[in-house]
């Protein structure tokens, strides 16, 4: 059996943390992985989760199987948060919202019902993609196509190639869009561009499949959350998944949700029971504990209100070493603008460092970024970023 089995290829990102992880450079940094590490370098714990873990605990309450598609206090807070507790969608009972084993668990039933009941329709995501969007939309058995998205020569969209491709696409295509801080890009469309972008989706009848990872990471959770919110207005069917990873620093948790809007009440039950089956006949149901902590901080007034502060310290710590960064570079290499890395929006950006430079600053600085290009500023901090904009001015 095993003689037939060959090396499959290693996952281009998580692969940099392995072998940063065995680099013995006490100067090395990982700039690879989409991770928020705090000043000193720590994946921070954040306040609101200590503190609702201890009224966790404090209970010490059995742990039994949760519901299929989750816990309900959580799947309600997470409708609250990504559609508004007052949104049309929530109020007539039009949109469900299942837990989910991370954003990564949340694509992928979305993925898996959608082959269900969506079986001839192909998958389109940006061109370039977060890595594994497209191996989980093969994996349940789609076609994956792309769509023009970022454009090297601006550092920004390609819109008019985009809005083009969306023009052509067959009705019923299934379409991903990263609904704030793209990644890898970190090259978000305006609002106009939006507007336009949901006209002709919900026009030509495609269905937006939004995922959104880094809500609260661009401008603040409402305003990330914006694009959400239209398309659930537009009308017809939509998919969000989202995760709690970054937002709430529970990574490891796997803490995420799908939410379905549909056109009644009676129609979300029926794609609820089947969502419900995809769940069963994968893993049963999710875990307890991560959807436990975020459900009880986001529903306990002073918790929610610790959480916004603690995410808008880290989106505004992002946003200085962002600053940082340029106001470096522009220092050591004042022939080059550098002035896209700030417009650029959530946790990574798209250097425009080749590959060559991009393995030069591995081997020769132990900087590791992603060979794309893409670095992770999250995981820039005041003390590593001298050694960090060295390193690229050298290799620039
Ligand atoms: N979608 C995007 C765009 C991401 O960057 C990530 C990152 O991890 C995910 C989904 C998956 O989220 P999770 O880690 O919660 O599975
Ligand atoms: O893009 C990133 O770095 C994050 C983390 O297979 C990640 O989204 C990367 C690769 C992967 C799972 C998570």
């Amino acid at each position: 059996l095993f003689g037939a089995v060959d090396m499959a290829p290693r996952d281009p990102i998580l692969g940099i943390t392995e072998a940063y992880n065995a680099d013995k450079n006490p100067n090395k940094v990982n700039l690879g992985v989409g991770v928020y590490y705090d000043d000193n370098g720590k994946v921070p714990l954040l306040e609101c989760v200590r503190k609702a873990e201890a009224q966790l605990l404090e209970k010490a309450a059995p742990r039994t199987y949760l519901p299929i598609d989750g816990l309900a206090a959580y799947d309600k807070a997470v409708q609250e948060l990504v559609f508004g507790a007052d949104s049309a969608v929530v109020q007539e009972k039009r949109a469900i919202t299942v837990q989910a084993i991370g954003g990564t668990g949340a694509l992928k039933i979305g993925a898996d019902f959608l082959k269900r009941f969506a079986p001839d329709s192909q998958v389109w995501i940006s061109d370039p993609s977060w890595e594994n969007h497209r191996a989980l939309f093969e994996s349940a058995g789609f076609v994956v196509n792309s769509y023009p998205y970022y454009d090297p020569a601006t550092r920004g969209v390609n819109f008019a190639g985009m809005l083009g491709a969306l023009q052509s696409m067959p009705a019923g295509s299934i379409v991903l869009l990263h609904a704030c801080c793209h990644n890898p890009t970190g090259a978000d469309l305006t609002d106009e561009q939006w507007k336009q972008v949901i006209e002709v989706v919900t026009g030509r009848g495609l269905i937006p499949f939004l995922d959104m990872a880094y809500q609260g990471f661009g401008d603040g959770i409402d305003a990330d959350g914006r694009v959400v919110r239209q398309f659930a207005q537009a009308g017809g069917p939509l998919f969000v998944s989202n995760s709690f990873s970054k937002s709430f620093s529970l990574y490891g948790e796997r803490v995420g949700a799908l939410s379905i809007v549909a056109a009644s009440t009676e129609e979300a039950a029926r794609v609820l029971s089947q969502l419900k089956r995809v769940v069963r006949t994968n893993y049963s149901n999710p875990p307890l504990h991560g959807g436990q902590v975020v459900a009880t901080a986001l529903a306990t007034p002073e918790l929610r209100a610790l959480w916004e502060e603690e995410l808008a310290a880290m989106r505004v710590r992002i946003r200085e070493m962002r600053q940082a960064l340029v106001a470096k570079l522009k220092a050591k290499v004042p022939n080059q603008n550098f002035d896209f890395v700030i417009t650029q929006r959530g946790m990574f950006s798209y250097s425009g460092l080749t590959k060559a430079q991009v393995e030069r600053l591995r081997n020769e600085y132990s900087v590791y970024a992603v060979d794309t290009g893409r670095i992770c500023v999250a995981a820039l901090n005041s003390k590593n970023i001298d050694y960090v904009v060295d390193a690229i001015a050298k290799v620039l």
